[in-house]
């Protein structure tokens, strides 16, 4: 590893010296023996827009900026796909969700879905001598099906490479409600048992559907099962009342196992997976954040979100490792407005524009679906730049590899190391995007989608998914917003995409 770490250091200071590219190696003398912490913020539907640092104008992220205006701020980063668990699947194992079966929205009681044979970055850290945690959402399934929440839950996180997890097992709008901790659920009274179930209700538990006098939010489409903290969920679940969590306190939850774990571990070389629950529904700003932002609780944990950025920046800071920790901030798929509660994100908009002048959104093949703010951050080592590199979180494995001398991924992640610095603005040539199992091919500064049945629009969000009878062929260069078909005109590019699309896709 320390070789690795020599050249990489040799390789970023020739960076500073000039804007050089990613053929540059060699040794130097530069003493580095400890690699660098690595910590990657991943936020949960955070849109390409929603940031100030990618033009927003009505919603204000002081500590997101920090970290964009002084690394390097990707302006085409991608998710891996339009929802979270592909994305998620996607970037630990650096394989493409879509050659994985069930790579799709779980339901809090599905089973682990990434086999614990595979490879994954914390493994690959690891190995490298890191210690690896994770705090917050995993929603990549537990257990092996049939889980008891009231015993050891595994495998899980623990079992394909975090050292250390604190996390909720699904989203925050899906039961059960609780954290767990290294697979046991934080606070739970053994007398008072939990139980889940996705199909039916429990005798005696009230639902969202028949009991809204119960509610202090309402639901507008699914999330009308088991109610918790007054709050309707997909799922229901009966007992484990001492270990639900209090929604409006997550974020200060999180935050607080996150600084716990650097302080921790700030001796050793470690990988924190910090992964936020903000703007997902339910939206549920603590009381400091309430009405800051004029649009409603989307807009408020927005600016929480940032808050809480600001403060893991700090702790870094103060425990004297910022200069020695690589942040990755980026966000598992595009924005949605209302996603199934009437919290008044579409009606308290206003001119903001969460997709930032993109098509699409959350759910969608469209750019807004995949496309998000994607910021790389060392201080002292990365010099702020602007980068159109095209870039995707399926590369951070391969990435996160080479610098620090580990094995990169046998699949789909290729380094693009130089480019997480700064020093070069070569990224990907193509990338496979993914939707709601659908798929459809960037190359160079176009995207092809193919044909697909299905409405154009969900109309429940009011999102454009991207279905159409025809191809659809865009320029991206003088079409950012997805507007002219240019299918019929490009016959001949359409179909030179079309093949080397089928030739990684399959047919
Ligand atoms: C959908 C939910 C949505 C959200 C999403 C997962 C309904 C009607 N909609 O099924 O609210 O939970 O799943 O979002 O239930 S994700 O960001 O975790 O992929
Ligand atoms: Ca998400």
């Amino acid at each position: 590893m320390k070789r690795r770490i020599t050249v990489f250091v040799t390789i970023t200071l020739l960076g500073f010296l000039a804007a050089c590219n990613s053929s540059q190696s060699g040794e130097s003398n530069v003493d580095n023996s400890t690699p660098p912490n690595i910590v990657v913020i991943y936020l949960d539907d955070l849109g390409y827009g929603d940031v100030s640092a990618y033009g927003a104008t009505q919603i204000i992220t002081p500590n997101i900026d920090k970290l964009a205006n002084g690394g390097v701020r990707f302006t085409q980063g991608y998710a891996t796909s339009a929802t979270c668990t592909p994305s998620r699947y996607a970037l630990l194992t650096g394989q493409y969700p879509w050659r994985k079966k069930g790579a799709e929205i779980l339901p809090g009681t599905a089973p682990l879905l990434i086999d614990t044979a595979q490879e994954t970055i914390p493994k690959m850290l690891r190995k490298q001598g890191y210690h690896t945690g994770i705090v917050g959402k995993w929603h990549l399934g537990l257990g092996s099906g049939n889980v008891d929440w009231n015993q050891n839950i595994s495998p899980g996180p623990n079992q394909v490479g975090f050292d250390y997890a604190y996390i909720m097992a699904a989203t925050q709008d899906r039961v059960p409600t609780v954290y767990i901790e290294n697979g046991k659920v934080e606070n739970l009274d053994p007398t008072d048992p939990i139980q889940i179930n996705y199909k039916e209700n429990f005798e005696g538990e009230p639902t969202g559907k028949d009991n809204p006098e119960l509610l202090k939010l309402t639901w507008h489409h699914g999330h009308n099962n088991s109610i918790v903290n007054g709050i309707p969920r997909i799922g229901y679940m009966t007992g484990g009342e001492s270990a639900k969590w209090k929604d409006e306190d997550m974020a200060d939850n999180f935050l607080a196992h996150a600084q716990t774990y650097v302080k921790g571990h700030k001796d050793e070389p470690f990988f924190l997976y910090y992964a936020m629950q903000q703007p997902h529904v339910p939206r549920t700003p603590h009381a400091r954040f309430v009405g800051k932002s004029g649009m409603g609780p989307r807009g408020d944990v927005i600016l929480e979100a940032d808050w809480m950025i600001g403060e893991f920046v700090k702790t870094l800071e103060d425990e004297g490792i910022l200069e020695n920790t690589l942040i990755i901030l980026t966000s598992d798929n595009g924005p949605v407005l209302n996603d199934g509660y009437n919290d008044q994100s579409v009606e308290l908009l206003g001119e903001h524009d969460p997709r930032g002048g993109l098509r699409g959104g959350k759910y969608s093949l469209f750019e807004a679906g995949t496309r998000v703010p994607f910021i790389s951050y060392w201080k002292g080592n990365i010099l702020p730049v602007v980068s159109d590199a095209l870039v995707s979180q399926l590369d951070l494995y391969s990435s996160l590899a080479e610098l620090t001398g580990g094995e990169p991924s046998s699949s789909d992640s290729q380094n693009f190391l130089p480019a997480l610095l700064g020093q070069s603005k070569d990224g990907r040539d193509n990338l496979v995007l993914e939707a709601t199992s659908r798929t459809a091919f960037r190359q160079g500064d176009w995207v092809m989608i193919p044909p697909y049945e299905g409405n154009s629009v969900n109309t429940q969000v009011n999102i454009e998914l991207g279905n159409a009878k025809e191809f659809q062929l865009y320029n991206l260069t003088e079409d950012q917003a997805q507007q002219v078909n240019l299918a019929d005109q490009n016959s001949e590019k359409l179909q030179q995409m079309l093949t080397d699309f089928e030739a990684i896709r399959g047919k």
